[in-house]
Formats: C-alpha cells, sequence, structure tokens
C-alpha cells in the first residue's frame, strides 16, 4: 500500500519539477566543490614532482606494497659458471622410494579447515608450467652447517596464487591494497604428510620463493623432490620442501617437522 502512493506522488508532475530542481541544485553544488577541490589540490606543494595530499595517499599504497611483496633484502644470486654440478641430497622424510608418481596431483586446500568440495583445488604439473619461469642460482643453506651453490627453475610463488586466486579469505587473488585478506601463513606437506613446513605469507610472496620443477636446466631428480618442491632462498633448507602434496592456508601457525624436533620456527638466515 505504501508503495503504490509512493509511486502516484512520483508520477504526479509537480514533484517531478520540485524534484528536477533539486538535483540540479545537487548538481551545481557538487560541481562547485569538485572545481574547489581541485583548484585547492593544484596550490599544493609539488616539491617531489606530486601533488602532496596524492603523495600521501602513494606512501601509504607503498609502505603496503612493502609489507607484503617486498623486493628490498634480495639473496645473492650467482652465475650458471658457479652452480654445483654434484647437488648433495639432504633429508628424506616424506620420500617414501614406493610412491606412485602417476598418482601426483597437487591437492591444495584454499581455506585451512573445511574440505569442502569447493574450497579445494587439485592441479597438474602443467598447471604449475603454465606460469612465467623463473630461475635463480643461490647459495643454499642448511642449518646443520653446509651450503651449496645451487641452480633452480620454477615459478614465483606469488604468481602462483595470483594465478589461481589462493591465498586470501575471500577467494580473490591477493591485493597489495588488501593485505588483510591475505592469509597469514602457508602449509605445505608431502604426499604421505610425513614432511612439513609452515611459512610466513611474507616469505612466500618474497621474488625469489619458487615453485621448483628443475635442477640444473633439467627436471627436478626424485630424491631433490620430483615433481615439484619449494624452493625459498630467504630461509634455512629445512623449509625447501621436497615432493609437495599439499598446500593449505592458515591465519595460525600451520604444523613444522622442525620446529617440533626444537629448531626456530621461522628459520629464517
Ligand atoms: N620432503 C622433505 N623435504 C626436505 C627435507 C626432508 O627430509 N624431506 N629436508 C630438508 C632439509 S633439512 C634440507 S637442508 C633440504 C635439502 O635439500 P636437498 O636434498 O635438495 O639438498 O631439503 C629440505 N626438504
Ligand atoms: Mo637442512
Amino acid at each position: 500500500m505504501k508503495k503504490k502512493e509512493l509511486k502516484e506522488e512520483e508520477i504526479t508532475g509537480g514533484s517531478i519539477k520540485r524534484k528536477t530542481l533539486v538535483s540540479f541544485s545537487v548538481f551545481f553544488v557538487l560541481a562547485g566543490l569538485g572545481i574547489g577541490g581541485w583548484v585547492w589540490l593544484n596550490k599544493q606543494d609539488t616539491s617531489d614532482g606530486t601533488l602532496k595530499p596524492l603523495r600521501k595517499v602513494l606512501n601509504v599504497n607503498e609502505k603496503v606494497n612493502n609489507a607484503f611483496f617486498s623486493d628490498n633484502h634480495l639473496v645473492k644470486e650467482y652465475p650458471k659458471s658457479k652452480a654445483e654440478k654434484d647437488v648433495r641430497v639432504n633429508g628424506d622424510v616424506g620420500m617414501g622410494e614406493d610412491y606412485k608418481f602417476e598418482n601426483w596431483k597437487l591437492t591444495i586446500n584454499r581455506h585451512p579447515e573445511s574440505m569442502s568440495p569447493d574450497s579445494v583445488l587439485y592441479l597438474t604439473i602443467n598447471d604449475v608450467r603454465s606460469l612465467p619461469y623463473k630461475g635463480i642460482i643461490f647459495d643454499f643453506k642448511c642449518i646443520e652447517g653446509w651450503s651449496q651453490v645451487t641452480n633452480w627453475g620454477g615459478v614465483k610463488f606469488s604468481d602462483f596464487l595470483a594465478r589461481y586466486h589462493l591465498g586470501t579469505h575471500s577467494g580473490r587473488a591477493p591485493d597489495p591494497n588488501h593485505p588483510e585478506d591475505l592469509y597469514k601463513y602457508v602449509g605445505l606437506m608431502t604426499p604421505d604428510s610425513a614432511y612439513y613446513v609452515g611459512v610466513d605469507m611474507k616469505s612466500m610472496m618474497h621474488p625469489q620463493t619458487i615453485l621448483a620443477y628443475e635442477m640444473n636446466d633439467s627436471v627436478l631428480p626424485v630424491d631433490q623432490g620430483y615433481p615439484v618442491r619449494l624452493i625459498i632462498p630467504i630461509k634455512y633448507g629445512i623449509k625447501s620442501i621436497k615432493r609437495i602434496g599439499y598446500i593449505y592456508f592458515s591465519d595460525t601457525r600451520p604444523k613444522d617437522y622442525w620446529f617440533e624436533r626444537g629448531y626456530d620456527y621461522d628459520a629464517a638466515l
């Protein structure tokens, strides 16, 4: 009943005229404010080439970017000639010899617990390989004291999240302007769940963190983590999990094999 009354009022000529008048007044006031604002903005300090009020906004964006997509602190990279040919194999937890690789798929849970079918994603190695290639040759450091310059190839983990809309509460691609949408941690496990690591999202988004499917420009050897391993140069080797089977996201620390055995959770260099 009320709706009908409103409608009737709307179609009476007087009402339309009154509304048109109000609309025009509002338009002129807003236009005036816009022009005034523009004039004010252009009177502001431009000492660094950008209007100061706009610079403030850019600075805020920059801070958010740095917090999550920082490429300051890059690990030193080496030329191919320095890469070790005879790469050490260390650690075989979760690397059972009878594993059936033909059954391998990368199982991803978009969220921590829920195993509802629409929050789980299965990817093939070709889904991983379809992203831009990223190689890295760096000094791989084990917490036990040895290190080796080694050559790895794969895809940036940050590209992987962007492509498959992973790592966010919303299910959208990570957005530097919405750092609060990102999960705080990524959990990774071998297919048999015997070896597992947890890494903070900022380190996973680091531009040198890759899902590696190559070593020395060839297919990743089985004992080095075929078909895909993590290479995270800003951390000790314990975090570079071989033979990844599961990836999931969480706001609390995922379980971590070496943390449970007394090592530092972050294992940062
Ligand atoms: N699945 C799995 N990944 C693992 C380990 C392991 O025991 N199992 N060991 C870690 C440790 S302690 C190190 S130093 C590196 C060694 O990598 P590498 O065998 O390619 O030298 O792998 C890490 N990733
Ligand atoms: Mo290690």
